[in-house]
């Protein structure tokens, strides 16, 4: 019997030094120690051994499967600090890696003509002042000199929300607030949006962004003005632009002008750009009507001012040539991500 044994515990043990992992280890503990077993066959031929010898061969058995899972015991152990020992392999994290980029979000071609914009007329000791979109007819009509019956007020095709209340139609409605809180000199630019009632097409949009620009002081002269969107211009576009003035009418101001600017494409030989003529209008621009000044009570004959009012959309359009206005109100991410 205790041959038996030896030999039943010499295989389990030989069988357990060739094991490589926890499925092998079960199979042998079912092999020998299992129901079927070949341990538990022993154990159950016990009841052929005599009485007197039954306790030696018991012993024999339980040394036998004390042996069998101790080392069952040991070679699992193993197994687990190795499965364990890959895990935090697997984990491991090398921080000296490159990290990666995240995704940022970019500026609004708006957003960015607006700050170059403000960049130059700060430069040139602008302040950046702001005012509501809902605003008075007051502010935004009639003292800009644009009284009840003007056609401009039809032409301007304004959205009312009372008979005295509108969306602004044009940002001078701040500047209009300006000359009320302030007295001159004044040096302003207010950039914001403003709402007309027009059809969406390449060119327009109910809702667009302003710039007007205000100066008033003793001895503001045209040449002033002149010099002024001159500069920015050449700040704008590059130092080789030429700045042209054309007769224009506003009610706002007297006398009046439309400012081209020279096609920055073709340096003004004319191109599909400027269609031919080498020249670009941006804005419009005048010397403050003295109605005007008069109606904030700043006396025009101590001082003059000019004005001018540009379209942001024209400005971001022309400058990173985008062909269609409404690209800038689609917020297509694949559009944005070009900027
Ligand atoms: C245009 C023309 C202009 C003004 C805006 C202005 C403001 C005050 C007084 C006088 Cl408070 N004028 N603003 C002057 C001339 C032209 O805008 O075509 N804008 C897109």
């Amino acid at each position: 019997m205790k041959e038996k044994l030896d030999a039943i515990k010499q295989k389990a043990l030989e069988k357990l030094s060739q094991v490589t992992d926890l499925d092998g280890l079960n199979e042998i503990r079912v092999e020998f120690l299992g129901k079927k077993g070949e341990l538990t066959a022993v154990l159950k031929s016990m009841k052929d051994v005599s009485p007197e010898d039954r306790p030696k061969v018991g012993q024999f058995v339980n040394d036998a499967r004390v042996a069998i899972e101790e080392k069952m015991d040991e070679i699992k152990k193993t197994f687990e600090a190795k499965a364990l020992e890959n895990k935090l392999k697997s984990e491991v994290i090398d921080v000296t890696l490159p990290g990666k980029d995240p995704e940022v979000g970019h500026r609004h071609p708006n957003t960015i003509a607006l700050s170059e914009v403000e960049k130059i007329f700060i430069g040139m000791g602008y302040e950046v002042i702001e005012g509501p979109e809902v605003e008075y007819d007051y502010f935004n009509f009639e003292a800009l000199n644009i009284p009840a019956n003007h056609p401009a007020k039809d032409e301007q095709d304004t959205f009312y929300i009372s008979k005295d209340i509108l969306l602004r139609t044009q940002t001078s409605s701040c500047q209009a607030r300006v000359m009320m809180d302030k007295k001159p000199p004044i040096r302003v630019i207010s950039p914001g949006r403003v709402y007309r009632s027009d059809e969406v097409d390449a060119t327009h949009s109910p809702c667009f962004h302003q710039i007007e620009g205000l100066v008033i002081d003793k001895n503001i002269t045209f040449a002033d003005l002149k010099g002024t969107l001159a500069e920015f211009a050449k700040a704008l576009f590059g130092e080789d632009t030429k700045v042209k003035f054309r007769p224009h009418h506003f009610p706002f101001t007297e006398p009046s002008a439309e400012c081209d600017v020279s096609c920055f494409k073709c340096g003004g030989k004319g191109c599909r750009f400027c269609k031919g003529s080498g020249w670009i209008e941006i804005l419009g621009c005048g010397m403050v009507h003295p109605r005007v000044l008069e109606m904030r009570d700043i006396d025009p004959k101590e001082y003059t001012g000019f004005a001018f009012g540009l379209g942001l959309e024209r400005i971001a359009l022309l400058k990173y040539e985008i062909d269609d206005m409404r690209l800038m109100y689609e917020n297509d991410t694949r559009f944005l991500k070009q900027f």
